[in-house]
């Protein structure tokens, strides 16, 4: 028997055997042990998410890991360095040896780990690129040879062509990050993995399908039996013949940032001496970069950062950017989002109100930017980013393709780019589907109305990205437009918001998300919405309570949202409802798939206005928002039509 496993490859196994085999290995160390398959393990618009309890249950995590590497293949997995990394919630420890014991097992012999185990999404992205010195990493090779290069995700291959790059370092097949982002953290709350391949980018969805497919068919997993390892100094060491190599992980993405940006010009705006900056990371993961950017390189003060160290339950509280959840900032930044814009500056002049702020979620990939006064909503950002890239970040001004957006991210973007000329590219929700427009240079910026933005340097959104490109901005306002050296009266967030609807219009915009409904009254919602989208005239025989004749309701069409990927030619469908309505407004009907528990109904209103750009928010989205419910029926499916989270 002992032979018949040892050769096992995919994992296979008979009902009569013991629970446990010792049995293969160079060294007859390693195990299978026997499992049975969860049902649940699909992995959603990033990653697999559940309670931590659900992670915490027998093999449930060993399962989900060993289908990954089933899926790469042992071929490929052989001698192999693997990425390891958290946000630092609530039982990323154990999930960190039990994914390392289960790597060793299956033929990993090197494993990256980031010191204390915590790195941000985005630094992990950089970290496996330059391993693989993709992209701007790839001096030492490809540059050199000048030969073109296919993308990795044509193949889901690594290059196998070396196992070292010429400096020594090992190359890296991908990353397995313990996050659930956005998601509250802590023995009750949520745990999640997110699965990075070897282009340092989100596993695309044909990836994930297969793992899902392999989880519900798994009966054994690989252990080989490790020591404790530790990673809290940076060293590298060898446990049982397994490499462990703890880095910094905040070098090769600060050494990015710096490539990327013009730091001179950013420090002219942060030893101003009226800037004030203003930052809380929710005791995620991104406290150690925040220090490092924020306080070493561009010496802000220390007074206005919050939240910097690392907990394992965020202190309870819910690391999410929004308007909701990061009050704090949202109180001390003054933004009232019931009041009308105002044109007018009206600062009282005893209160300190700092200048920018920038909230980070749990894994660093997202961020809320607000203003004295004034939230910047996440599609205004895009476009805001877009306008200004080419003349203030270096990395733009020579490498500035086309730009692309999730579907329930408004068309702001898009006026920008008509304008440059430039393309603009629609994909499905979720940070994967950006990854092969990235690979094939189609786009060199990138957002989505969650909170996340972008470039192709990285494969992941990243908020600290996103706070450069805002000091950026400003900077070069304050210092390359106009001459605000030895001035008090710094040109702020607010302004440079101001103008660019002038110059653009504003899509009004809010979001309105239902947590937590029974999937079935979901699932019904949605099929009804299938029904207009199949034949519109449905919506006049069944959504009576509605006044069809009002020009404002017309409606011009009703789609289904589906999408190719342009090198997979993986074909994505059922990823949302838009209905457009004659006046430029829209809504979008999605299903979320982050949610950790039950489902998640997301809907989103906006509506574009050329010259009335002052008004209230709430106001101007009024009808749309009123319309949008009715066109659902949520009421009727889901039995309310109160929001548990308005943005
Ligand atoms: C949400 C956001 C989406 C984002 C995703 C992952 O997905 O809407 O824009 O890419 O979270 O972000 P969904 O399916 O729940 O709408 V993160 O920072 O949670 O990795
Ligand atoms: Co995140």
């Amino acid at each position: 028997m002992g032979n018949l496993l040892a050769i096992c490859d995919k994992p296979s196994i008979q009902d009569n055997i013991p629970e446990e085999v010792l049995l293969f290995g160079r060294h007859r160390d390693s195990v299978i042990v026997k499992t049975e398959p969860y049902a649940d393990q699909n992995p959603g618009t990033s990653g697999l998410r559940k309670k931590t309890k659900v992670f915490m249950q027998k093999h449930y995590l060993h399962n989900f890991v060993q289908s990954i590497f089933n899926v790469l293949g042992v071929s490929k997995i052989k001698n192999q360095s693997l990425l390891i990394a958290s946000d630092g919630r609530f039982f990323y420890k154990e999930a960190i040896q039990i994914i390392c014991e289960i790597a060793a097992a299956n033929g990993i012999t090197h494993i990256i780990i980031p010191k204390n185990g915590i790195a941000t999404t985005p630094a992990c992205s950089v970290l496996i690129r330059k391993r693989n010195r993709l992209g701007c990493f790839d001096q030492y090779e490809d540059r050199l040879s000048g030969k073109k290069k296919t993308t990795i995700r044509d193949t889901h291959e690594q290059k196998s062509s070396t196992k070292c790059s010429k400096d020594g370092e090992m190359k890296c097949l991908g990353g397995i990050l313990l996050t659930a982002s956005h998601n509250p953290g802590g023995e009750n709350e949520d745990f999640g993995v997110k699965i990075n391949t070897s282009d340092g980018g989100a596993a695309s969805e044909d990836i994930t399908n297969k793992i899902f497919e392999e989880t519900k068919k798994i009966n054994m997993f690989k252990l080989k039996r490790l020591k404790q390892i530790k990673y809290n100094e940076i060293k590298t060491q060898t446990v049982e013949n397994i490499t462990i190599e703890v880095v910094n992980p905040i070098t090769d993405w600060l050494h990015l940032m710096k490539q990327t940006f013009d730091f001179e010009l950013i420090k002219k705006l942060t030893l101003h001496k009226k800037f004030i900056l203003a930052y809380d990371g929710f005791h995620g993961s991104t406290g150690e970069y925040a220090k490092e950017l924020f306080l070493n390189e561009l010496q802000v003060s220390g007074k206005f950062l919050f939240h910097l160290n690392s907990k394992p339950d965020f202190n309870k509280m819910h690391p999410d950017p929004n308007l909701v959840h990061a009050e704090k900032l949202v109180e001390l930044m003054k933004v009232n989002m019931d009041e009308e814009e105002s044109s007018e500056k009206d600062e009282q002049d005893d209160e300190v109100i700092p200048d920018i702020a920038g909230i980070c979620d749990a894994d660093g990939d997202r961020c809320m930017i607000l203003g004295k006064q004034i939230f910047v909503n996440s599609c205004d950002n895009l476009a805001i980013i877009a306008h200004y890239a080419a003349k203030c970040i270096p990395h733009f001004k020579t490498n500035y393709y086309g730009v692309a957006r999730s579907l329930p991210t408004s068309p702001a973007v898009d006026r920008v780019m008509k304008k440059f000329g430039k393309e603009v590219y629609e994909t499905p929700t979720g940070w994967k589907y950006f990854v092969s427009l990235m690979e094939t240079n189609k786009i060199s910026l990138c957002g989505e109305e969650s909170f996340g933005v972008g470039c192709n340097l990285i494969r992941e959104k990243d908020g600290l990205f996103c706070i450069l490109c805002w000091l950026s901005i400003l900077a070069y306002k304050n210092f390359v437009e106009n001459d605000k050296k030895d001035s008090s009266d710094l040109i702020g967030v607010k302004e440079t918001v101001h103008e660019f609807w002038k110059e653009y219009g504003r899509y009004y915009y809010i979001r309105y998300d239902f947590e937590n409904v029974e999937a079935h009254k979901c699932c019904e919602l949605f099929e009804f919405l299938d029904k207009l989208v199949v034949n519109k005239s449905v919506m006049y025989e069944e959504i009576k309570d509605f006044n069809w004749n009002d020009e404002n309701n017309k409606v011009l069409s009703v789609e289904s949202f589906a999408y190719v990927d342009c090198v997979t030619k993986h074909v994505s469908k059922n990823q949302g409802i838009r209905i457009k309505f004659a006046n430029d407004a829209s809504v979008i009907y999605r299903k979320s798939g982050t949610a950790s528990t039950n489902a998640t109904i997301r809907i989103y209103f906006q509506k574009f206005e050329k010259d009335n750009i002052f008004a209230s928010n709430k106001k101007v989205l009024e009808k749309v928002i009123i319309n949008g419910l009715k066109m659902c029926k949520i009421k009727e499916f889901i039995g309310t039509d109160v929001p548990s989270v308005i943005t």
